[in-house]
């Protein structure tokens, strides 16, 4: 069958039996600035079917306390992920080569309610997981973490744990007398049963807060803490061994804020503080929770109008490209050894 075939959709066959399996556009055949910008330059979903990882935008930022413009993230982290190539040597795997990986887009939601928008991505979610099974979300501000739990609940068939990397709790009531914010996702979802209270944890907490109470109202939830100055002591692998202590084998959500890096590494955020992770310490970690049952995960809080030259949609990009490959194990280069 020949049929024409704009160039930018020439896929790179992956997978053991070649062929079913289609990968990113090849990069010796269309450079790397061409084209459409899907995640990693991954097919769409509508062109393979079905996806083992589905990678989804959420373009919603009307939660933040501060700066805005995280709506902007999901297209600035695809932008930013044209770098990214198929090969890991840190796993020795081929990401998107064990299970279709594909780009399915983003999930349309109102940026004049919060609690319209909540529930038209919790819809959009739902109806995705009809087509992938297991999902990257590109956010987006860190408000679309609840709907998204909601649906992590359900198709893990009960509460999650939860790994949260920001470098706040996230865990607070209300702000302005508003529920759905920015700042409150984890504290909603521990009050709908979402999460395994004993394996829930954040990562990189640091800097100012509104009281000494704070931190008590977060530990009644379930919450441990592995703060940004514990990290840097402890370094990434005892890092991701205390949180794989923590969560066990059952099915985790990860959740990562942008705002977990020091400013220096992610300066295009809404919420910057001081004193965080450097990509390098996150990437690492991610690395060693090789093995976790990973039921889904975010990247969120890249705001673009505050980057500078891509450096934090880069770092979004990384990260998702980890998350794919905790997600669907990728496919182990068997002449690779390093
Ligand atoms: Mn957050």
């Amino acid at each position: 069958m020949s049929r024409h075939r704009p160039v930018s959709y020439i896929l790179q066959p992956m997978g053991d039996d070649e062929g079913t399996i289609r990968g990113p556009v090849d990069a010796f055949t269309v450079p790397r600035f061409a084209g459409i910008s899907t995640f990693a330059r991954l097919p769409m979903i509508d062109e393979v079917g079905h996806a083992g990882v589905g990678i989804v935008g959420v373009p919603f930022d009307s939660g933040v306390t501060y700066r805005p413009g995280a709506r902007l993230g999901p297209s600035a982290i695809r932008a930013g992920s044209r770098l990214l190539r198929p090969f890991d040597p840190h796993t020795g795997r081929y990401p998107f080569a064990a299970t279709q990986v594909a780009d399915a887009g983003d999930i349309a939601c109102t940026p004049f309610s919060t609690e319209d928008a909540v529930m038209q991505i919790e819809r959009g979610v739902r109806d995705l997981l009809e087509r992938a099974d297991r999902l990257v979300v590109l956010g987006g501000d860190h408000t679309i973490a609840l709907p998204v739990l909601r649906c992590m609940k359900d198709l893990a068939g009960g509460p999650v744990g939860l790994i949260h990397f920001d470098a706040h709790l996230d865990t607070w009531d209300s702000y302005f007398g508003a529920s759905y914010t920015h700042g409150t996702p984890f504290r909603r979802a521990s009050e709908e049963g979402l999460l395994r209270s004993s394996a829930i944890a954040h990562v990189g907490i640091r800097g100012p807060l509104y009281s000494g109470d704070d931190l008590g109202q977060d530990e009644a939830l379930g919450f441990q803490i592995l703060s940004a100055p514990l990290v840097a002591r402890i370094g990434p692998e005892e890092v991701a061994a205390r949180l794989r202590s923590i969560v066990g084998d059952d099915p985790t959500y990860v959740s990562i804020d942008i705002d977990v890096l020091d400013p220096a590494f992610a300066p295009g955020t809404g919420t910057p503080e001081p004193g965080g992770l450097q990509s390098r310490e996150l990437l690492e970690i991610l690395r060693a929770l090789e093995g976790l049952n990973l039921i889904g995960a975010d990247v969120v809080e890249v705001s673009p109008p505050f980057d500078h030259a891509e450096i934090t949609s880069l770092v979004a990009a990384n990260l998702a490209y980890e998350l794919i490959g905790r997600s669907g194990g990728g496919r182990r280069d068997p002449a690779y050894e390093h």
